[in-house]
Order: structure tokens, then C-alpha cells, then sequence
């Protein structure tokens, strides 16, 4: 219903009377201005004038699947593209998609998730409308752990994504966030489904905040978004675009040649780097000095009693950034 009243108010250059779209579409004026209540409150604009009727006065920027893939010069990802307005988490859709058979490269997007997740069960704040909440499925011939690359591939591939769309000075911090100055903009979730050698389907999660205009509680401080940066909307799509056409790129050269190097454009681009770091390691923090990535993007940390640590996952402090 709200899907007709919206159609053929876009067909019609001014009003359209009440009475006239109860008539075209067969229904009575009060369900006709219900469906219009509804479509305010998605972000359509409808003035309302008495005898004249409704009009279509503007349209919320919602994420639409032929807009991402009008120019999208990518070969799989991104072929395949399924929009929720509403989800718990685009990776747990990526994974009744992927249990449902969907192909390599297809892409869930959501405008709002309800249960949008970081790593080790924290909560990635997901408001409607302003994000791009996306997950790729993807299904290579990896062995499991060679799919903590891809982790890295996504942050370097966002960030370079924001370079190319914005003037904003986008940097990765080791390994899966994207910030601008000291603060988030992007967040990174890869899970799996496989077994012991094989990988079944890889979920690459990611958050970016684009076009929210403002930030909660705690996350004042450390997070921030493409619009408060600089200070107008991004086209989603575009945005989404570059990320798939950067990622692809990196994607397929790890996946002829698992020892491509994207651990060079990675480091140039990566924060964490020389800097003061510190380590959780076995239930004890270690302080050091951050030298550089290793080929499989281990963090390399000169300890301060000189050994050199590879540090592959936990959490690492960069003192300086949030
Ligand atoms: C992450 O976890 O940064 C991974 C976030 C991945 C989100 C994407 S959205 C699409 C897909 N579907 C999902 O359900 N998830 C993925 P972590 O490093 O654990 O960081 C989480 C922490 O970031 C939280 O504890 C907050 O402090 C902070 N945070 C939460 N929401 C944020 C936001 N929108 N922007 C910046 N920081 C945020």
C-alpha cells in the first residue's frame, strides 16, 4: 500500500487529491492517509494542502541496489546485493544467506541494525538511515587462518575508499579500524563458518559512519563520522562502490598469490605503527615500541627489553589514540 500511494505520488508532477489516489488504487482515504503517515515517517517528505491534496516534496537518501551497481566496475562482489531496511546484524544475514547458498561477492546491506556487534560480543552502534552497515559473503579457497588477511584487505580498502571520496586524511589502526585524527570511523568484523581446513563462506563486516550527524554518550569521544569530518552528506552508494572496487582489487591478487603485498600501501597507511603500544599478552600487559607488519599482518613490537614480539590478534592500546 505504502509502495503504491509512494509510486504514484513520484508520477505526478504536483498534488494528487486524496480522494483521487483512494479511487486509482481502490482503497478508502483513511487507509490512503495512513500510508502517507508511514512514508513521513520513513523520511518522505509529503506536504498536505486542503483541496489540493498530497506531493511528493523530497525523498529520504535511501540505499538502493541499482544506484550501487550503476558504474560499479567490480566482476563478483557486489553482483548479488540484498537491502533489509531492518536487520539484527548484516553478518548474521550474510550467514542465513550463506547456509541458504548464495553466491561469492553477494552483498547485505542494512539501513538499520538492532543488533549490530564489534568483536567479542560488544555493540556497534548502527542508527537508520546515515551508516553503511554491510557485510560480504564471500567463500575462497582458504585455508581458515589466511582469512585474517581479508580483515586487513577491508581497513585498507575503506580507508582508501574515504581518500578517495573525501579530503579527509583516513588512517588504519592496526587491524581492523579506520580513524580520522583520533577517532573511529569504521569498524571491521570478520567471522566464519568452517571446518578445520576448509572455509566454508568468510562474513567481512563493515560500519562506517557516514552520514551520522551526531554521536552518543560515550561514543562523543571517540567516534566520528564522514558528515561531522566534512561538514556535508556522502553519496552512500558511492562510497559503497569504492569499497568494493578497492577491496576486489587487493582480493584478488591475495587469492592467486597469497603472498601479494598489500602489507606495504597497508603500512603506509597504518597509525599504529612506531608508536608506544602496549599488549595484553597471557593476562599481562607488555609495553613496546610498534615497528612494522609481518607478511601474514602481525604486528611486530620491539619489547622495551628488546625482544620482538608478533603479535597476531588481542588488543593492542596505540597510546595517543582514543
Ligand atoms: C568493531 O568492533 O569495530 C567492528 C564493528 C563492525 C560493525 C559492522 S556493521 C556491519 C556488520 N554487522 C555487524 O553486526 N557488525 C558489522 P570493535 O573493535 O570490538 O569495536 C567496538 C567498539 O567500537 C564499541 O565497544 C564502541 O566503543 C565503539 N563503537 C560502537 N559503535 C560505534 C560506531 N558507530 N562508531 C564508532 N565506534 C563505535
Amino acid at each position: 500500500m505504502q509502495k503504491q500511494v509512494l509510486s504514484l505520488l513520484k508520477q505526478t508532477d504536483g498534488y494528487l487529491s486524496g480522494e483521487e489516489i483512494s479511487r486509482r488504487l481502490g482503497v478508502s482515504r483513511a487507509a490512503v492517509w495512513k500510508a502517507v503517515r508511514a512514508l513521513r515517517e520513513k523520511g518522505y517528505e509529503i506536504d498536505s494542502v486542503t483541496n489540493r491534496g498530497y506531493r511528493l516534496s523530497s525523498q529520504p537518501d535511501l540505499l538502493d541496489a541499482a544506484a550501487i551497481q550503476a558504474g560499479l566496475s567490480t566482476h563478483s562482489l557486489g553482483r548479488n546485493i540484498i537491502i533489509l531496511e531492518e536487520t539484527d546484524s548484516t553478518n548474521e544475514e550474510g550467514k542465513r544467506q550463506g547456509a541458504a547458498g548464495a553466491p561469492d561477492g553477494t552483498l547485505c546491506l542494512a539501513e538499520r541494525q538492532t543488533g549490530g556487534k564489534g568483536r567479542l560480543g560488544r555493540v556497534w552502534s548502527s542508527p537508520a538511515g546515515a551508516g553503511v552497515w554491510m557485510t560480504l559473503l564471500l567463500r575462497p579457497q582458504l585455508a581458515p587462518k589466511e582469512a585474517t588477511q581479508l580483515t586487513l584487505i577491508a581497513g585498507l580498502s575503506v580507508c582508501q575508499a574515504i581518500r578517495r571520496l573525501t579530503d579527509c586524511d583516513a588512517m588504519i589502526k592496526w587491524p581492523n579500524d579506520v580513524v580520522i585524527g583520533r577517532k573511529k570511523v569504521c569498524g571491521i568484523l570478520t567471522e566464519l563458518a568452517a571446518d578445520m581446513e576448509r572455509i566454508h563462506y568468510v562474513l567481512v563486516g563493515i560500519g562506517i559512519n557516514a552520514n551520522l550527524p551526531e554521536f552518543q554518550g560515550e561514543l562523543q569521544k571517540k567516534a566520528t563520522s564522514l558528515l561531522l569530518e566534512t561538514g556535508h552528506k556522502i553519496n552512500r552508494a558511492a562510497l559503497i562502490q569504492a569499497v568494493l572496487e578497492e577491496f576486489e582489487a587487493y582480493y584478488d591478487r591475495f587469492l592467486t598469490d597469497l603472498t601479494a603485498d598489500f602489507i606495504t600501501p597497508y603500512e603506509a597507511l597504518c597509525v599504529s605503527l612506531n608508536r608506544r603500544v602496549s599488549v595484553i599478552r597471557g593476562g599481562r600487559e607488555i609495553t613496546g615500541q610498534s615497528i612494522g607488519l609481518n607478511q601474514e599482518g602481525e604486528l611486530l613490537i620491539r619489547t622495551d627489553s628488546g625482544d620482538i614480539l608478533e603479535i597476531g590478534s588481542g588488543e593492542v592500546t596505540v597510546q595517543g589514540i582514543y
